[in-house]
C-alpha cells in the first residue's frame, strides 16, 4: 500500500543526595580520639561535598540495566507527573474540527479505511501476538500521532481547565486527517475550508488576542509538506493551514516539519506500536532489547520508489543489502505485504545492529522509530530524516545513537558498518535503547508510569521555548490577562 507523502518542492541548495551528616555530636563530652575521628570524618565530608559537586551523579534518565532496578539518585515519581511547569489549556472546539471527523472514517485517507486505525483513540487495533504485556501494542497508523497526542493531553498531569494559569493553548484539531480526506479535492477553496475556518474561530477567542496566539499550539500526525501548498509547483493535494499568517504566531508539532521554512514547526515522534501503560512493561521491553540476539549486521525495510531523485539513494540500498550476506532486507511492495505487519517490522528490527533509513516519498519516515523501539541502530542518508527534525528528542550529536552515510557514497555500505569496532556499536546501541522512553506515547489511559514520553518531552520543550519566545516570566503573564 503506498502511503502517500509528499515530495517537498524545496531547494536544498537554498539551504541554510543524600548524604545523612551525623547528629552534631555534644562536643564538650567527647574525648579526645573521638574528636579525631570527628575531624576525619568533617574532612570526608567535604571531600565527598567536594566530589559530588565536581562530578554530580546523573539524574537524566536513569539507565536501566534490569527490571525494577533503577538506579538513580533521584526518587523517580510512581504516577504522572507534570515536568518542567507547563500549564496546558485545551480548547474544546467544535466537533468539526476533531471528533466530528471520525464519523466519517472510511474517507479520511484516499488510500486507505481509516476506520481500524482511529479506533482506541488513534493508537488502532490491539495486537495479540506481541508476547508479553499484550494490552500495550497497537498495529498504530503512521499518520495519526494528532489523536493520541490529543488523548494523552486531555488526561495529561500538565492540564488545566484555567486558561488564567495556561502558559500553553492546544488546539485539537485533526489537521492530518482532514488533509489526507481532501487531497483529491480540485477545489482550493474547498480544500482549505477547515483550515481557514479554525484559524477565523481560533482569532476570535479571548485568549487568542493575550499574546497574539503565540502561546496556542497545534499537533500534526502528518508532515508539514501536507499543509503548505505552494503556486506553481506540483498540486500534491496539500492545503494552506501553515502558510496562514495567523498560524506564523503560533507553534507547530509535526513528524515532519519544513527544515527550511519551519522556524515555527517542531518535530515530534511518528508512533510505534508500543504503547505501555505501566513503567514496568517499559524497563521489561527494554531489557528484553538489550538481550536480543543480532546475527544481522543490517538491515532494511522498505520498497523502491520510483522517479523520485531523492529516493534514488533506496534503490541502491535494496540492491545492496540483497547482494549481501550480512543484510536482512524486507522488501514492500503493493497490497499487503509482511512490511506492514508489526510483528514481522520489529523481527527484522530486533535481528540487527543496524536499519537503514532512507528517505522515501518526504524525508522523515516512521521506521525510524521502529527501529529505535527495536533497540535497532538508525542509519540515515540524509540530514532531515532526523537530525534537522527531532532535536527536542534525540541527542545533539548524532554520532552517539546514529550513523550517517552520505547520498551517494561510492562505498558500500556493509563496508562502512563493519569497520564501526562492536564497543561502539554496544555504546550506541545502549544510548538508543535508553531514548525508548522518550519516543514513545504511552497509553493515553496510563496511570503508573513514570518515564517521560513523547508528550511529556514536547510540552516541557514547547513550554520552555514559548516562555523565551515570550520574553516574560510567567507571574507576569498572568497580570496581562485580557477580560
Ligand atoms: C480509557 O479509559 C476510558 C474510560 O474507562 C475508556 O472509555 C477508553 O476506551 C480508554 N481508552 C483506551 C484507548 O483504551
Ligand atoms: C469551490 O468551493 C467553494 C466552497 O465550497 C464554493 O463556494 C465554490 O463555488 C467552488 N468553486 C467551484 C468552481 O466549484
Ligand atoms: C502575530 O503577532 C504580531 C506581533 O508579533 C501581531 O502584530 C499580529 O497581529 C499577530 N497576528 C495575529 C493574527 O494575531
Ligand atoms: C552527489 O550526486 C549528485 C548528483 O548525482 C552530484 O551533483 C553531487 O555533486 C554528488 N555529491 C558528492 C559529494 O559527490
Ligand atoms: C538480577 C535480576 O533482577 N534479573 C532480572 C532481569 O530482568 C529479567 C527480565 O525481566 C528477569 O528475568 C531477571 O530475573
Amino acid at each position: 500500500m503506498a502511503f502517500r507523502k509528499h515530495p517537498p518542492t524545496v531547494n536544498p541548495g537554498t539551504e541554510r543526595d543524600k548524604y545523612t551528616k551525623d547528629k552534631e555530636p555534644n562536643i564538650p563530652f567527647v574525648n579526645f580520639q573521638f574528636k579525631h575521628a570527628l575531624s576525619l570524618v568533617i574532612f570526608l565530608s567535604i571531600w565527598f561535598f567536594l566530589l559530588f559537586f565536581w562530578f554530580p551523579p546523573k539524574t537524566t534518565q536513569p539507565h536501566l540495566h534490569n527490571d525494577s532496578k533503577i538506579t538513580t539518585t533521584t526518587k523517580s515519581p510512581t504516577m504522572p507527573t507534570c515536568y518542567g511547569g507547563a500549564s496546558v489549556y485545551v480548547y474544546d472546539l467544535p466537533p468539526e474540527f476533531n471528533l466530528g471527523l471520525l464519523k466519517d472514517c472510511p474517507h479520511l485517507n484516499v488510500y486507505t479505511d481509516m476506520c481500524p486505525h482511529v479506533a482506541n483513540s488513534g493508537l488502532g487495533q490491539q495486537l495479540s501476538d506481541m508476547g508479553p504485556s499484550t494490552s500495550s501494542w497497537f498495529a498504530t497508523h503512521q499518520f495519526i500521532a494528532e489523536m493520541i497526542f490529543h488523548a494523552r493531553v486531555e488526561k495529561h498531569p500538565c492540564r488545566t481547565w484555567d486558561p488564567v494559569r495556561a502558559n500553553l493553548f492546544y488546539v485539537p484539531f485533526y489537521g492530518g486527517l482532514y488533509a489526507s480526506s481532501k487531497f483529491r479535492e480540485q477545489n482550493l477553496t474547498a480544500r482549505d475550508a477547515l483550515a481557514v475556518k479554525l484559524i477565523n474561530y481560533l482569532r476570535e477567542q479571548p485568549w487568542w488576542e493575550r499574546h497574539h496566539g503565540k502561546d496556542h499550539f497545534l499537533a500534526l500526525g502528518r508532515t508539514a509538506w501536507d499543509f503548505m501548498r505552494t503556486t506553481g509547483g506540483t498540486d500534491f493535494g496539500a492545503n494552506c493551514l501553515l502558510n496562514l499568517p495567523p498560524v506564523q504566531n503560533m507553534s507547530v508539532l509535526t513528524v515532519e516539519r519544513n527544515p527550511w521554512k519551519g522556524s515555527n514547526q517542531h518535530g515530534i515522534p511518528y508512533s510505534s506500536y508500543f504503547h505501555p501503560s505501566t513503567s514496568d512493561e517499559m524497563v521489561a521491553w527494554q531489557h528484553r532489547m538489550r538481550q536480543s540476539e543480532r546475527p544481522h549486521l543490517f538491515s532494511f525495510i522498505g520498497g523502491p520508489r520510483e522517479g523520485l531523485e531523492k529516493a534514488a539513494v533506496r534503490n541502491e540500498i535494496i540492491k545492496q543489502c540483497a547482494e549481501s550476506t550480512r543484510c536482512e532486507l524486507l522488501k514492500c511492495g503493493k497490497g499487503a505485504s509482511q512490511c506492514h505487519e508489526p510483528k514481522e517490522v520489529l523481527k527484522v528490527m530486533t535481528r540487527s545492529h543496524f536499519c537503514l533509513q532512507a528517505p522515501g516519498d518526504s524525508f522523515t519516515r516512521r521506521s525510524t522509530f521502529d527501529s529505535v523501539l527495536a533497540g535497532c541502530v538508525p542509519v540515515f542518508f540524509s540530514p532531515h530524516t532526523a537530525y534537522s527534525q527531532y532535536e527536542w528528542f534525540f541527542p545533539g550529536d548524532p554520532n552517539t545513537y546514529s550513523v550517517y552515510v552520505r547520498g551517494n557514497a561510492t562505498r558500500r555500505i556493509e563496508e562502512v558498518l563493519s569497520e564501526i569496532p562492536a564497543y561502539k556499536i554496544e555504546r550506541m546501541r545502549s544510548t538508543v535503547i535508553d531514548l525508548i522512553p522518550t519516543i514513545t506515547y504511552v497509553h493515553p489511559n496510563a496511570s503508573h508510569y513514570r518515564f517521560r514520553d513523547a508528550v511529556d518531552v514536547a510540552l516541557q520543550a514547547l513550554s520552555k521555548h514559548v516562555q523565551s519566545k515570550l520574553r516574560l516570566p510567567m507571574k507576569k503573564q498572568k497580570t496581562l490577562v485580557s477580560s
